[in-house]
Protein backbone atom coordinates (compact mmCIF):
# COMPACT_ATOMS: atom_id res chain seq x y z
CA UNK A 1 0.00 0.00 0.00
CA UNK A 2 1.59 3.21 -0.88
CA UNK A 3 1.25 5.50 2.61
CA UNK A 4 1.40 9.34 2.38
CA UNK A 5 3.84 11.23 4.45
CA UNK A 6 2.18 13.46 7.28
CA UNK A 7 2.95 17.49 6.56
CA UNK A 8 3.65 17.62 10.59
CA UNK A 9 4.11 21.05 12.05
CA UNK A 10 6.81 21.73 14.90
CA UNK A 11 5.72 20.84 18.41
CA UNK A 12 4.11 23.60 20.46
CA UNK A 13 3.15 25.27 16.56
CA UNK A 14 0.55 27.84 17.97
CA UNK A 15 -3.28 27.08 15.91
CA UNK A 16 -5.94 29.42 16.25
CA UNK A 17 -8.58 31.46 14.70
CA UNK A 18 -9.13 35.55 14.72
CA UNK A 19 -11.57 38.21 14.52
CA UNK A 20 -12.39 41.74 15.29
CA UNK A 21 -14.62 43.06 17.83
CA UNK A 22 -15.98 45.68 15.64
CA UNK A 23 -16.49 42.77 12.83
CA UNK A 24 -18.72 40.94 15.24
CA UNK A 25 -19.45 42.47 18.71
CA UNK A 26 -23.16 44.21 17.73
CA UNK A 27 -23.83 46.46 20.49
CA UNK A 28 -22.76 49.20 18.95
CA UNK A 29 -24.44 52.02 21.19
CA UNK A 30 -24.82 50.05 24.74
CA UNK A 31 -23.47 50.15 27.67
CA UNK A 32 -21.83 53.93 27.26
CA UNK A 33 -19.40 52.63 24.06
CA UNK A 34 -19.10 55.64 22.24
CA UNK A 35 -19.65 55.94 18.14
CA UNK A 36 -16.44 54.54 16.10
CA UNK A 37 -15.37 55.87 12.53
CA UNK A 38 -17.25 52.88 10.77
CA UNK A 39 -20.32 53.17 13.14
CA UNK A 40 -20.63 56.98 11.02
CA UNK A 41 -18.80 55.74 7.61
CA UNK A 42 -21.43 52.65 7.50
CA UNK A 43 -24.32 55.04 7.70
CA UNK A 44 -23.48 57.10 5.09
CA UNK A 45 -25.46 55.62 1.81
CA UNK A 46 -23.58 54.03 -0.61
CA UNK A 47 -20.48 52.96 1.75
CA UNK A 48 -21.17 49.76 2.76
CA UNK A 49 -22.88 47.33 0.33
CA UNK A 50 -26.49 46.97 0.95
CA UNK A 51 -26.19 49.40 3.80
CA UNK A 52 -25.46 46.93 6.20
CA UNK A 53 -23.84 48.50 9.88
CA UNK A 54 -22.15 47.11 13.06
CA UNK A 55 -25.59 47.62 15.03
CA UNK A 56 -25.60 44.30 15.75
CA UNK A 57 -23.48 42.00 13.77
CA UNK A 58 -23.05 38.68 15.24
CA UNK A 59 -24.06 39.93 18.59
CA UNK A 60 -20.86 38.57 20.31
CA UNK A 61 -21.50 40.98 22.94
CA UNK A 62 -24.15 38.66 24.42
CA UNK A 63 -23.07 35.48 22.86
CA UNK A 64 -19.89 35.25 23.82
CA UNK A 65 -20.04 32.17 26.09
CA UNK A 66 -21.85 30.29 23.83
CA UNK A 67 -19.42 30.88 21.26
CA UNK A 68 -16.01 29.78 23.59
CA UNK A 69 -18.25 27.24 23.87
CA UNK A 70 -18.38 26.65 20.16
CA UNK A 71 -14.48 26.96 20.34
CA UNK A 72 -13.54 24.69 22.49
CA UNK A 73 -15.67 21.95 21.27
CA UNK A 74 -13.91 22.07 17.52
CA UNK A 75 -10.62 21.84 19.92
CA UNK A 76 -9.40 25.80 19.26
CA UNK A 77 -6.79 26.68 21.53
CA UNK A 78 -6.27 29.84 20.61
CA UNK A 79 -7.88 32.90 19.86
CA UNK A 80 -6.78 36.57 18.57
CA UNK A 81 -9.44 38.86 18.91
CA UNK A 82 -9.46 42.91 19.34
CA UNK A 83 -10.70 45.81 22.32
CA UNK A 84 -13.08 48.39 21.05
CA UNK A 85 -11.63 51.63 21.71
CA UNK A 86 -14.83 53.77 21.82
CA UNK A 87 -15.95 50.88 24.34
CA UNK A 88 -13.55 51.91 26.94
CA UNK A 89 -13.22 55.65 25.62
CA UNK A 90 -16.52 56.53 24.56
CA UNK A 91 -15.00 60.22 23.38
CA UNK A 92 -11.65 58.45 22.76
CA UNK A 93 -9.60 60.18 25.84
CA UNK A 94 -10.97 61.63 29.26
CA UNK A 95 -13.43 59.55 31.30
CA UNK A 96 -12.86 55.57 31.30
CA UNK A 97 -15.93 53.88 30.67
CA UNK A 98 -16.30 50.83 33.42
CA UNK A 99 -18.42 49.36 32.08
CA UNK A 100 -16.47 48.88 29.01
CA UNK A 101 -13.75 47.72 31.24
CA UNK A 102 -15.97 45.39 32.66
CA UNK A 103 -17.00 43.41 29.61
CA UNK A 104 -13.49 42.78 28.76
CA UNK A 105 -12.94 40.94 31.86
CA UNK A 106 -15.64 38.89 31.88
CA UNK A 107 -15.13 38.62 28.22
CA UNK A 108 -11.40 37.40 29.23
CA UNK A 109 -12.30 35.15 31.79
CA UNK A 110 -14.93 32.98 29.90
CA UNK A 111 -12.42 32.34 26.98
CA UNK A 112 -9.98 31.52 29.79
CA UNK A 113 -12.42 29.27 31.76
CA UNK A 114 -13.20 27.80 28.51
CA UNK A 115 -9.16 26.42 27.72
CA UNK A 116 -8.34 29.47 25.24
CA UNK A 117 -5.40 31.35 24.83
CA UNK A 118 -6.35 34.83 24.08
CA UNK A 119 -4.03 37.01 21.53
CA UNK A 120 -5.89 40.51 22.13
CA UNK A 121 -5.44 43.48 18.97
CA UNK A 122 -5.44 46.36 20.76
CA UNK A 123 -6.76 48.39 17.72
CA UNK A 124 -8.45 47.09 14.82
CA UNK A 125 -9.43 50.29 12.99
CA UNK A 126 -12.53 51.16 15.53
CA UNK A 127 -11.33 55.16 15.94
CA UNK A 128 -13.57 56.92 18.60
CA UNK A 129 -15.33 59.49 16.09
CA UNK A 130 -14.18 62.02 18.64
CA UNK A 131 -10.94 61.59 17.76
CA UNK A 132 -11.42 61.66 14.43
CA UNK A 133 -13.37 64.94 14.41
CA UNK A 134 -10.10 66.52 16.45
CA UNK A 135 -8.23 65.12 13.21
CA UNK A 136 -7.94 61.57 13.69
CA UNK A 137 -5.33 59.63 12.72
CA UNK A 138 -3.58 63.33 10.77
CA UNK A 139 -3.05 64.58 14.07
CA UNK A 140 -0.74 63.67 17.06
CA UNK A 141 -4.30 64.53 19.66
CA UNK A 142 -5.08 60.82 18.27
CA UNK A 143 -1.46 59.14 19.06
CA UNK A 144 -1.77 61.00 23.32
CA UNK A 145 -4.92 59.29 23.58
CA UNK A 146 -3.84 55.99 22.36
CA UNK A 147 -1.17 55.72 24.80
CA UNK A 148 -3.50 56.23 27.61
CA UNK A 149 -5.70 53.87 26.15
CA UNK A 150 -2.84 51.43 25.55
CA UNK A 151 -1.78 51.68 28.91
CA UNK A 152 -5.27 51.37 30.60
CA UNK A 153 -6.40 48.01 28.89
CA UNK A 154 -3.07 46.54 29.74
CA UNK A 155 -3.27 47.10 33.14
CA UNK A 156 -6.93 46.31 33.43
CA UNK A 157 -5.65 42.75 31.57
CA UNK A 158 -2.24 42.65 31.70
CA UNK A 159 -2.76 39.42 34.73
CA UNK A 160 -4.52 37.49 32.42
CA UNK A 161 -3.48 38.55 28.59
CA UNK A 162 -0.10 37.50 27.80
CA UNK A 163 -0.11 37.81 24.06
CA UNK A 164 -0.59 41.58 22.53
CA UNK A 165 -1.01 42.92 19.20
CA UNK A 166 -0.03 46.33 18.96
CA UNK A 167 -2.35 47.57 16.26
CA UNK A 168 -3.72 45.45 12.89
CA UNK A 169 -2.85 47.00 9.24
CA UNK A 170 -1.26 50.00 9.58
CA UNK A 171 -2.69 50.47 6.04
CA UNK A 172 -6.13 49.84 6.36
CA UNK A 173 -6.76 52.52 8.74
CA UNK A 174 -4.51 55.55 7.35
CA UNK A 175 -3.82 55.23 3.44
CA UNK A 176 -7.14 53.36 2.79
CA UNK A 177 -8.79 56.04 4.92
CA UNK A 178 -7.30 59.09 4.22
CA UNK A 179 -6.70 58.68 0.21
CA UNK A 180 -8.28 59.83 -2.81
CA UNK A 181 -9.77 56.75 -4.14
CA UNK A 182 -10.13 55.05 -0.45
CA UNK A 183 -12.84 52.68 0.35
CA UNK A 184 -12.20 52.47 4.42
CA UNK A 185 -13.66 54.76 6.93
CA UNK A 186 -13.28 57.90 7.44
CA UNK A 187 -13.22 58.13 3.67
CA UNK A 188 -11.18 61.00 3.57
CA UNK A 189 -9.26 62.76 0.89
CA UNK A 190 -5.97 64.26 1.95
CA UNK A 191 -2.61 64.84 0.23
CA UNK A 192 0.37 62.51 0.06
CA UNK A 193 2.13 64.14 2.93
CA UNK A 194 -0.81 63.77 5.05
CA UNK A 195 -1.32 60.16 4.31
CA UNK A 196 2.69 59.58 5.27
CA UNK A 197 1.92 61.36 8.69
CA UNK A 198 -0.75 59.09 9.65
CA UNK A 199 1.48 56.12 8.71
CA UNK A 200 3.76 58.12 10.92
CA UNK A 201 1.23 58.79 13.83
CA UNK A 202 0.18 54.96 13.86
CA UNK A 203 3.65 54.09 14.31
CA UNK A 204 3.84 55.98 17.38
CA UNK A 205 1.11 54.29 18.62
CA UNK A 206 2.64 50.90 18.08
CA UNK A 207 5.64 52.13 20.13
CA UNK A 208 2.78 53.32 22.71
CA UNK A 209 1.71 49.93 23.05
CA UNK A 210 4.78 48.17 22.92
CA UNK A 211 6.07 50.68 26.26
CA UNK A 212 2.68 50.20 27.80
CA UNK A 213 3.41 46.43 27.36
CA UNK A 214 6.92 46.39 28.87
CA UNK A 215 5.73 48.30 31.70
CA UNK A 216 2.46 47.20 32.93
CA UNK A 217 2.06 43.76 30.76
CA UNK A 218 3.60 41.72 34.15
CA UNK A 219 5.49 38.52 33.37
CA UNK A 220 5.86 36.49 30.46
CA UNK A 221 3.86 39.41 28.42
CA UNK A 222 4.87 39.47 24.66
CA UNK A 223 3.76 41.67 22.44
CA UNK A 224 4.05 42.83 18.42
CA UNK A 225 2.68 44.16 15.56
CA UNK A 226 0.21 42.75 12.75
CA UNK A 227 0.92 44.17 9.36
CA UNK A 228 -0.46 43.61 5.92
CA UNK A 229 2.90 44.13 4.04
CA UNK A 230 2.61 43.58 0.55
CA UNK A 231 3.55 40.39 -0.29
CA UNK A 232 5.80 38.95 -3.80
CA UNK A 233 5.83 35.76 -5.42
CA UNK A 234 8.86 35.17 -7.62
CA UNK A 235 7.71 33.94 -10.95
CA UNK A 236 10.10 32.02 -11.15
CA UNK A 237 12.27 30.14 -7.87
CA UNK A 238 15.72 31.31 -9.46
CA UNK A 239 17.99 33.33 -8.07
CA UNK A 240 17.65 36.45 -10.22
CA UNK A 241 13.44 36.57 -9.79
CA UNK A 242 13.91 35.92 -6.14
CA UNK A 243 16.29 38.79 -5.87
CA UNK A 244 14.01 40.93 -7.94
CA UNK A 245 11.22 39.60 -5.45
CA UNK A 246 13.16 40.70 -2.46
CA UNK A 247 13.73 44.24 -3.86
CA UNK A 248 10.49 44.43 -4.64
CA UNK A 249 9.11 43.71 -0.90
CA UNK A 250 12.06 45.87 -0.02
CA UNK A 251 10.37 49.49 -1.59
CA UNK A 252 6.76 48.86 -0.46
CA UNK A 253 7.07 47.90 3.28
CA UNK A 254 9.87 50.40 3.44
CA UNK A 255 7.69 52.84 5.18
CA UNK A 256 6.36 50.10 8.18
CA UNK A 257 8.81 47.27 8.43
CA UNK A 258 12.42 49.47 8.63
CA UNK A 259 11.41 52.13 11.15
CA UNK A 260 10.46 49.50 13.00
CA UNK A 261 12.86 47.11 12.65
CA UNK A 262 16.02 49.47 12.33
CA UNK A 263 14.63 52.81 14.30
CA UNK A 264 14.91 54.80 11.02
CA UNK A 265 13.18 55.28 7.61
CA UNK A 266 15.49 54.19 5.01
CA UNK A 267 17.42 57.02 2.51
CA UNK A 268 15.30 55.22 -0.20
CA UNK A 269 12.37 55.97 1.32
CA UNK A 270 13.58 59.71 2.28
CA UNK A 271 14.10 60.09 -1.26
CA UNK A 272 11.44 58.78 -2.63
CA UNK A 273 8.42 60.40 -0.67
CA UNK A 274 10.99 63.65 -0.58
CA UNK A 275 8.90 66.95 0.27
CA UNK A 276 5.95 64.83 1.10
CA UNK A 277 7.97 62.92 4.00
CA UNK A 278 6.22 62.53 7.48
CA UNK A 279 7.52 65.24 9.97
CA UNK A 280 9.69 63.52 12.28
CA UNK A 281 10.10 64.73 16.32
CA UNK A 282 12.69 64.13 18.62
CA UNK A 283 12.44 60.77 19.95
CA UNK A 284 10.07 59.68 17.70
CA UNK A 285 12.14 56.71 16.10
CA UNK A 286 13.30 55.71 19.25
CA UNK A 287 9.77 54.43 20.76
CA UNK A 288 8.85 53.21 17.29
CA UNK A 289 11.95 51.41 17.02
CA UNK A 290 12.29 49.43 20.59
CA UNK A 291 12.66 45.96 20.01
CA UNK A 292 9.19 43.71 19.99
CA UNK A 293 9.16 39.81 20.86
CA UNK A 294 7.01 39.05 17.67
CA UNK A 295 5.82 39.99 13.80
CA UNK A 296 2.09 39.37 12.99
CA UNK A 297 1.45 39.12 9.44
CA UNK A 298 -1.65 38.87 7.66
CA UNK A 299 -1.32 37.07 4.44
CA UNK A 300 -4.31 36.85 1.84
CA UNK A 301 -2.41 37.23 -1.56
CA UNK A 302 0.67 38.79 -3.15
CA UNK A 303 2.27 40.26 -6.49
CA UNK A 304 3.86 37.82 -8.87
CA UNK A 305 7.42 39.41 -9.59
CA UNK A 306 9.94 38.56 -11.93
CA UNK A 307 13.49 40.26 -12.65
CA UNK A 308 13.52 43.38 -14.92
CA UNK A 309 15.52 43.86 -18.28
CA UNK A 310 18.82 46.12 -17.75
CA UNK A 311 18.78 48.25 -15.27
CA UNK A 312 15.58 47.91 -14.22
CA UNK A 313 15.46 46.18 -11.03
CA UNK A 314 11.69 44.23 -11.13
CA UNK A 315 8.80 43.60 -13.28
CA UNK A 316 5.14 43.61 -12.08
CA UNK A 317 3.36 41.44 -13.52
CA UNK A 318 -0.41 41.59 -13.92
CA UNK A 319 -2.98 38.69 -13.51
CA UNK A 320 -5.01 37.29 -16.51
CA UNK A 321 -8.75 37.85 -15.71
CA UNK A 322 -9.44 34.25 -15.63
CA UNK A 323 -6.67 34.23 -12.80
CA UNK A 324 -8.27 32.06 -9.86
CA UNK A 325 -9.38 34.16 -6.84
CA UNK A 326 -12.03 34.43 -4.40
CA UNK A 327 -15.15 36.51 -4.64
CA UNK A 328 -13.31 39.25 -3.34
CA UNK A 329 -11.80 41.38 -6.03
CA UNK A 330 -8.55 41.73 -4.31
CA UNK A 331 -8.02 38.33 -3.04
CA UNK A 332 -6.33 36.20 -5.52
CA UNK A 333 -5.25 32.96 -4.68
CA UNK A 334 -1.44 32.59 -4.24
CA UNK A 335 -0.23 30.20 -1.87
CA UNK A 336 3.35 30.96 -2.57
CA UNK A 337 2.78 34.42 -1.03
CA UNK A 338 2.58 32.68 2.02
CA UNK A 339 6.01 31.43 1.59
CA UNK A 340 8.01 34.43 0.69
CA UNK A 341 6.04 36.53 2.94
CA UNK A 342 6.79 34.91 5.98
CA UNK A 343 10.81 34.56 4.45
CA UNK A 344 11.42 38.04 2.90
CA UNK A 345 10.83 39.55 6.60
CA UNK A 346 12.91 36.60 8.84
CA UNK A 347 15.86 37.20 5.64
CA UNK A 348 15.74 41.28 5.47
CA UNK A 349 14.59 42.28 8.89
CA UNK A 350 15.61 39.30 11.15
CA UNK A 351 12.12 39.06 12.37
CA UNK A 352 12.69 35.70 15.18
CA UNK A 353 9.69 34.73 15.08
CA UNK A 354 6.52 35.05 12.76
CA UNK A 355 3.28 34.46 13.36
CA UNK A 356 0.14 34.40 10.41
CA UNK A 357 -2.15 36.81 12.28
CA UNK A 358 -4.77 36.16 9.59
CA UNK A 359 -5.41 33.67 6.40
CA UNK A 360 -8.22 32.90 4.66
CA UNK A 361 -10.81 33.01 1.78
CA UNK A 362 -14.23 34.84 1.55
CA UNK A 363 -17.14 33.93 -0.54
CA UNK A 364 -20.57 35.03 -1.21
CA UNK A 365 -21.64 31.54 -2.18
CA UNK A 366 -21.59 28.71 -0.50
CA UNK A 367 -23.15 25.36 -1.12
CA UNK A 368 -25.26 23.75 1.32
CA UNK A 369 -25.81 19.70 0.77
CA UNK A 370 -28.28 17.79 3.76
CA UNK A 371 -27.84 20.95 5.97
CA UNK A 372 -24.09 21.25 5.85
CA UNK A 373 -22.24 24.32 4.61
CA UNK A 374 -19.82 22.41 2.19
CA UNK A 375 -17.16 25.06 1.60
CA UNK A 376 -14.78 22.77 -0.59
CA UNK A 377 -13.34 26.05 -2.13
CA UNK A 378 -12.21 27.69 1.62
CA UNK A 379 -10.88 24.00 2.52
CA UNK A 380 -8.63 24.36 -0.17
CA UNK A 381 -7.74 27.37 0.16
CA UNK A 382 -6.48 26.93 3.56
CA UNK A 383 -5.03 23.68 2.76
CA UNK A 384 -2.49 24.71 -0.28
CA UNK A 385 -1.50 27.75 1.88
CA UNK A 386 -0.40 25.11 4.49
CA UNK A 387 1.45 23.41 2.69
CA UNK A 388 3.27 26.36 1.14
CA UNK A 389 3.93 27.66 5.23
CA UNK A 390 4.94 23.99 5.92
CA UNK A 391 8.01 24.50 3.32
CA UNK A 392 8.30 27.45 4.52
CA UNK A 393 9.62 26.10 8.29
CA UNK A 394 11.44 23.24 6.54
CA UNK A 395 13.40 25.82 5.01
CA UNK A 396 14.31 27.24 8.04
CA UNK A 397 11.86 30.84 8.70
CA UNK A 398 10.69 30.89 11.63
CA UNK A 399 7.26 30.50 12.00
CA UNK A 400 5.04 29.56 15.04
CA UNK A 401 1.43 29.67 14.43
CA UNK A 402 -1.33 30.26 12.34
CA UNK A 403 -4.52 31.87 12.93
CA UNK A 404 -7.28 31.60 10.46
CA UNK A 405 -9.67 34.39 9.38
CA UNK A 406 -12.52 34.27 10.80
CA UNK A 407 -13.69 31.56 13.17
CA UNK A 408 -17.07 32.70 11.77
CA UNK A 409 -19.18 34.72 9.44
CA UNK A 410 -18.96 38.53 10.29
CA UNK A 411 -19.20 42.18 9.11
CA UNK A 412 -16.43 42.45 6.26
CA UNK A 413 -16.12 46.08 6.32
CA UNK A 414 -17.54 47.59 2.69
CA UNK A 415 -18.10 43.89 1.64
CA UNK A 416 -21.08 44.29 4.50
CA UNK A 417 -22.61 40.99 5.42
CA UNK A 418 -22.41 39.96 2.29
CA UNK A 419 -19.08 38.40 2.09
CA UNK A 420 -18.74 35.35 4.22
CA UNK A 421 -15.10 34.43 6.00
CA UNK A 422 -15.85 32.12 8.27
CA UNK A 423 -15.71 28.56 8.94
CA UNK A 424 -18.60 28.73 11.05
CA UNK A 425 -21.90 30.04 9.31
CA UNK A 426 -23.75 32.64 10.89
CA UNK A 427 -27.19 32.86 9.81
CA UNK A 428 -28.00 36.50 10.46
CA UNK A 429 -31.50 36.52 11.25
CA UNK A 430 -31.42 34.30 14.07
CA UNK A 431 -27.80 34.25 14.90
CA UNK A 432 -27.77 30.39 14.72
CA UNK A 433 -23.71 29.41 14.26
CA UNK A 434 -22.84 25.97 12.29
CA UNK A 435 -19.35 25.24 11.34
CA UNK A 436 -18.66 24.35 8.08
CA UNK A 437 -17.08 21.49 6.64
CA UNK A 438 -13.92 23.65 6.87
CA UNK A 439 -14.34 24.03 9.97
CA UNK A 440 -14.51 20.02 10.89
CA UNK A 441 -10.98 19.67 8.79
CA UNK A 442 -9.65 22.77 10.50
CA UNK A 443 -10.24 20.69 13.69
CA UNK A 444 -8.73 17.86 12.10
CA UNK A 445 -5.24 19.90 11.24
CA UNK A 446 -5.34 21.38 14.91
CA UNK A 447 -5.76 18.12 16.66
CA UNK A 448 -3.26 16.11 14.65
CA UNK A 449 -0.86 19.15 13.93
CA UNK A 450 -0.58 18.23 10.57
CA UNK A 451 -2.13 18.82 7.01
CA UNK A 452 -5.08 16.14 6.94
C1 LIG B 1 -7.98 41.79 6.82
O1 LIG B 1 -7.60 42.72 5.87
C2 LIG B 1 -8.59 42.47 8.02
O2 LIG B 1 -7.66 42.53 9.08
C3 LIG B 1 -9.87 41.85 8.48
O3 LIG B 1 -10.52 42.72 9.37
C4 LIG B 1 -10.72 41.51 7.29
O4 LIG B 1 -12.00 41.09 7.62
C5 LIG B 1 -9.99 40.43 6.51
O5 LIG B 1 -8.72 40.81 6.18
C6 LIG B 1 -10.70 40.01 5.23
O6 LIG B 1 -10.75 41.07 4.32
O7 LIG B 1 -7.10 48.57 -1.73
O8 LIG B 1 -5.95 47.05 -3.20
O9 LIG B 1 -5.42 47.00 -0.90
C7 LIG B 1 -7.13 42.18 4.65
C8 LIG B 1 -6.30 43.13 3.86
C9 LIG B 1 -6.30 45.11 2.63
C10 LIG B 1 -7.71 43.36 1.95
C11 LIG B 1 -7.09 46.04 1.74
C12 LIG B 1 -8.50 44.27 1.07
C13 LIG B 1 -8.35 46.19 -0.29
C14 LIG B 1 -7.75 46.07 -1.62
N1 LIG B 1 -7.13 44.02 3.07
N2 LIG B 1 -7.64 45.31 0.62
S1 LIG B 1 -6.47 47.25 -1.87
Amino acid sequence: MISTKPLRFPKNFTWGVATAAPQIEGAAFEDGKGESVWDRFSRIPGKVLNGDTLDVANDHYHRYPQDFALMRKLGIKNYRLSLAWPRIYPNGDGEVNPAGIKFYNKLIDSCLKHGITPWVTIFHWDLPQALEDRGGWTSRVTVDAFATYAETVVKALGDRVKNWITLNEIRCFTVQGYSPGCDKAPGRRESAQVVNQTYHHALLCHGHAVKAVRTFGGKGARVGLTDNSAFSVPVTETPADIAAARAWYIDQNAHILEPIYTGRYSAAYLKRTGKDRPVVQKGDLELIGQPTDFLGLNIYTGQFIRAGKGKVRYEELALPADYPRTTCWWLNIMPQAIYWGARFPAEVYGAKAIYITENGCGYDVEPVVNDEVQDLHRRDYVRNYLRELHRAIADGVPVKGYFLWSFMDNFEWQDGYTRRFGIVHVDYKTQKRTPKLSAKWYSTVMAENRIV
